[in-house]
C-alpha cells in the first residue's frame, strides 16, 4: 500500500534528523487535546440522539454508526523510540492514503473520518526510532480496517446450525433492491447449504416481477429444491407464510425466502418487506449489496437499515471489477458485518466473507 516515492523516504529522513529528543520534544496542547478526544472515540459533548424527536414529536432512531477504532498497539512504545509530529511527510502518506481508499469506492464521509482519526492518533504516537512512516501507517491502517470489518461478525454456518438446532425450520429472508443479486445469492445458499445436509425450501416471494416466480423455481429444480410458488401478483407475506408452513408439515430445515427489489415506489417496496418480515418472522434477515454500485450500495444499505433491520449483509460480484471499498463503507455505515461473499453467476460461487482477502486486494 501507500508506495511513497524516494522523496518523500528522504523527507522522512530529513524529518527524523530535525526531530529533537522525543522526551524532551511534546506535541503541542492543542494536537494532544485533538488526539486525547478522537482517541477515546467519544463525543465531547452527551449525545442529544437518545431524545430525538420529530417536528411532530414522534421519535425519530438513530442509525448504529460504527465508530473506527485506530489500533497503534503493536507499532506504539511506551518508552524511547521518536514521536511523531505533524509533518509535510505525513500529509503526504495521508493524502495518498485518501486517494487510494477513494479510488476503491470507499465513501468520502468514512475515509475522511478515517484520515483525521489517523493524524489524530498518529501525531503525539511514540514509535521506534528506526521505524518508517509510511510503514507505520499501513499497519496502523490494515488492522484499523480489519476490526472495522470483524466487529458485530457473525459465521455463516455455525450460525444457522446453531439455530437449527434450536427450532427447525428455520427461515431466512432475502433482501436489496432490485439486479443487486439476491434470487441468485438464494440459490447458492440454497446449494451450500443442501451440501451440508439440511434440507432446504425456497419460497418465491417475488411476486412482482415478472419472470422472478420462474427464475427460482428455474433455480430450485436445477439444485433439486422445492419450490413453494403463487400466481404473479399473489401475496407475497402469505406466500412466505405457506413455505414455512409446508417446510414444518415436510420437516425441512431451512426456508430461504426470496423477495421483491422492485415495486411500484421504494414505500411499497419497504411496505410489503416488513409485512413479509412481520408475518413469516424470519430468523435471519440478509441484506444483499452489489459491489459494483459502489457507493449508491452503501445509500441503499442504510436506507434499508431505517426501513428494515437486517442481520449482515452478502457482498456480491466481487468477482467483477469492483473495487470491494463498499463494504468497509456498509460495516461503517449500518453496524451490521458483511457474512458472506458472492463471486460469480455459478452455485457455488458463494464464500463466507474473508475481511484479510478483501483488505489486501484493497490495500495493494
Ligand atoms: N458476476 C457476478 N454476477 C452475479 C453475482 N450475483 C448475481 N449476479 C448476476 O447479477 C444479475 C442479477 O442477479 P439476480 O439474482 O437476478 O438479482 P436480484 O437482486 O434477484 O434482482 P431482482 O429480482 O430484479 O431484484 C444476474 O445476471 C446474476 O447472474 C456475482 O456474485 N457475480
Ligand atoms: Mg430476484
Amino acid at each position: 500500500m501507500i508506495e511513497y516515492n524516494r522523496e518523500i523516504k528522504d523527507k522522512w529522513e530529513e524529518y527524523d534528523a530535525e526531530l529533537n529528543d522525543p522526551f524532551t520534544t511534546p506535541i503541542s496542547s492543542k494536537d494532544r487535546k485533538l488526539k486525547d478526544r478522537l482517541k477515546s472515540n467519544t463525543p465531547q459533548k452527551k449525545s442529544k440522539s437518545k431524545n430525538l424527536v420529530t417536528t411532530t414529536g414522534k421519535k425519530l432512531v438513530k442509525l448504529e454508526n460504527k465508530s473506527i477504532i485506530i489500533d497503534l498497539s503493536e507499532d506504539e512504545l511506551s518508552r524511547r523510540g521518536r514521536i511523531i509530529k505533524q509533518s509535510k511527510l505525513l500529509d503526504e502518506i495521508l493524502e495518498e492514503l485518501e486517494t487510494e481508499l477513494l479510488s476503491v469506492d470507499m465513501g468520502h464521509s468514512v475515509v475522511s473520518e478515517l484520515i483525521d482519526l489517523l493524524r489524530a492518533n498518529l501525531v503525539g504516537t511514540r514509535v521506534p526510532r528506526k521505524a518508517k512512516l509510511g510503514e507505520i501507517v499501513e499497519r496502523v491502517v490494515h488492522r484499523s480496517l480489519s476490526h472495522l470489518l470483524e466487529s458485530e461478525y457473525w459465521d455463516f454456518d455455525k450460525t444457522v446450525q446453531s439455530l437449527i438446532s434450536d427450532e427447525s425450520p428455520i427461515s431466512i429472508m432475502i433482501v436489496g433492491v432490485n439486479g443487486t443479486g439476491k434470487t441468485t445469492s438464494t440459490a447458492k445458499i440454497a446449494k451450500r447449504l443442501t451440501d451440508q445436509g439440511y434440507s432446504v425450501v425456497l419460497a418465491a416471494a417475488d411476486t412482482f416481477r415478472a419472470g422472478a416466480i420462474d427464475q427460482l423455481a428455474g433455480h430450485a429444480e436445477k439444485i433439486g429444491v422445492r419450490c413453494i410458488k403463487s400466481q404473479r401478483g399473489g401475496d407475497s407475506a402469505a406466500l412466505a407464510r405457506d413455505a414455512i408452513e409446508s417446510a414444518r408439515a415436510k420437516d425441512d430445515d431451512i426456508v430461504i425466502i426470496d423477495t421483491a427489489g422492485r415495486m411500484q415506489n421504494k414505500t411499497n417496496l419497504m411496505e410489503e418487506l416488513r409485512k413479509v418480515r412481520r408475518v413469516s418472522n424470519p430468523h435471519l434477515v440478509l441484506f444483499v449489496a452489489d459491489a459494483l454500485a459502489g457507493n449508491d450500495a452503501v445509500t441503499q444499505a442504510v436506507e434499508f437499515q431505517k426501513m428494515l433491520e437486517f442481520d449482515g449483509a452478502i457482498l456480491c460480484k466481487l468477482d467483477t471489477d469492483a473495487r470491494g471499498g463498499a463494504a468497509l463503507s456498509i460495516a461503517h455505515a449500518t453496524g451490521k458485518p458483511i457474512i458472506l461473499a458472492g463471486i460469480g453467476q455459478g452455485y457455488d460461487d458463494l464464500e463466507i466473507f474473508n475481511p484479510q482477502w478483501l483488505l489486501n486486494s484493497i490495500l495493494t
